[in-house]
């Protein structure tokens, strides 16, 4: 038997990875006045190559889809010329990267949103929670729940964005169905109390995260689509019952598309991974691609999940914030540098792109 270990390589669709490492989604706050990520992006991206692949920061599908402060869109031709850069600089290094796929649905304020309109949501529920507006957190706004006759037109935006990321270079894209976001919103009952095709059963809830997975997969291919779900975070204030049952459907659902892979984040986002009963490897089981494992592993964590076969991939994200070569310190056993906490989100250089490797 071939040993495993982090540091060999793996196939994802039509992607070699060198290595299991993922960088996860870092939401950072530094595009451009038009949401354009600038050439910081391309220099902070392509010194964290050397991970196996990297999925990008949260970008929003639409400006409705947007929620905090500069954060960048995939939408605009400049977006895409600017993503270019990004990918053209991953690739030129031997690195891999998709691009998540983002519509934040009630998780918006006003001053964000076309003509100071409201976020849109399921249903006319305002989040318990804040978003970062003016360099500052503030609270997010009361939402309008989307009629039934808009929902062809989320889609679509979703499929048009995958189509805009293949033109930008992008190996493949990850639909982001987690952490209280539209999908996650529609997915679960404390945010969708909606009477129409989209809400009630556990079918209804998960009707939207697959029609716009389906329409992803058939513009760009499933070999190209994966989807991030976090069936028990309460991140952002979302709250469901039944996540068992729900995320089970959802997953089965899923693999019936022949996604390339499933991202899950394993208990509270960035929190506890115990943070309520769940049995993660029921959804495994249901999926017959790539299972990419995050929240709060160690590489030591990772190491024995990748033995004993709860996961494939290994999706790391706040330590690649202070290390970007944090492949090369896994294998050396090298000391992790610490975040500076006051720098993650918004500014320019500083704790973003001057984070040093090891000498
Ligand atoms: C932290 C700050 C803002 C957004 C997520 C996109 O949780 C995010 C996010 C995280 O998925």
């Amino acid at each position: 038997m071939t040993e495993k270990s982090l540091f060999t390589p793996y196939t994802l669709g039509k992607a070699k990875l060198t290595n299991r490492i993922v960088m996860a989604p870092l939401t950072r706050n530094r595009a451009d006045a038009d949401f354009v990520p600038t050439d910081l992006a391309v220099e902070y991206y392509a010194q964290r190559a050397s991970a196996g692949l990297i999925i990008t920061e949260a970008t929003q599908i639409s400006q409705q889809g947007q929620g905090y402060q500069d954060t960048p869109g995939i939408y605009t031709p400049a977006q895409i010329a600017g993503w270019r850069k990004v990918t053209d600089a991953v690739h030129a290094k031997g690195g891999h990267i998709f691009l998540q796929l983002w519509h934040v649905g009630r998780v918006s304020h006003v001053d964000l949103q076309l003509n100071g309109a409201a976020p849109v949501a399921p249903s006319a529920i305002r989040a318990e929670t804040r978003t970062f507006l003016n360099n500052g957190f503030v609270e997010v706004s009361e939402p309008r729940a989307l009629e039934l006759s808009e929902i062809p037109g989320i889609i679509e935006d979703f499929r048009k964005a995958a189509a805009n990321a293949i033109a930008a270079g992008f190996d493949g894209v990850e639909v982001h169905g987690a952490n209280g976001y539209l999908l996650d919103q529609f997915a679960k009952d404390g945010a969708n109390t909606r009477t129409d095709a989209y809400g009630g059963s556990i079918e209804n809830r998960a009707r939207v995260m697959i029609e716009v997975s389906a329409a992803v997969a058939k513009e760009i291919g499933a070999n190209r689509t994966g989807i991030r779900i976090s069936p028990v975070s309460p991140a952002n204030g979302v709250a469901g019952t039944n996540a068992q049952a729900q995320f089970n459907y959802i997953v089965s659902e899923l693999d019936k598309l022949g996604l390339v892979y499933l991202h899950v984040v394993e208990g509270a986002t960035g929190g506890p991974r115990d943070a309520a009963p769940f049995d993660f490897a029921e959804l495994r089981s249901r999926f017959v691609n790539t299972y990419i494992a995050n929240n709060g592993y160690t590489a030591d964590l990772a190491e024995q999940k990748l033995a004993d076969g709860s996961a494939d991939l290994f999706a790391f994200g706040r330590p690649f914030i202070a290390n970007p070569d944090l492949v090369e310190r896994f294998k050396k056993g090298a000391p992790l540098a610490n975040i500076n906490p006051e720098t993650i989100y918004g500014g320019g250089a500083a704790g973003y792109t001057d984070y040093p490797p090891l000498s």
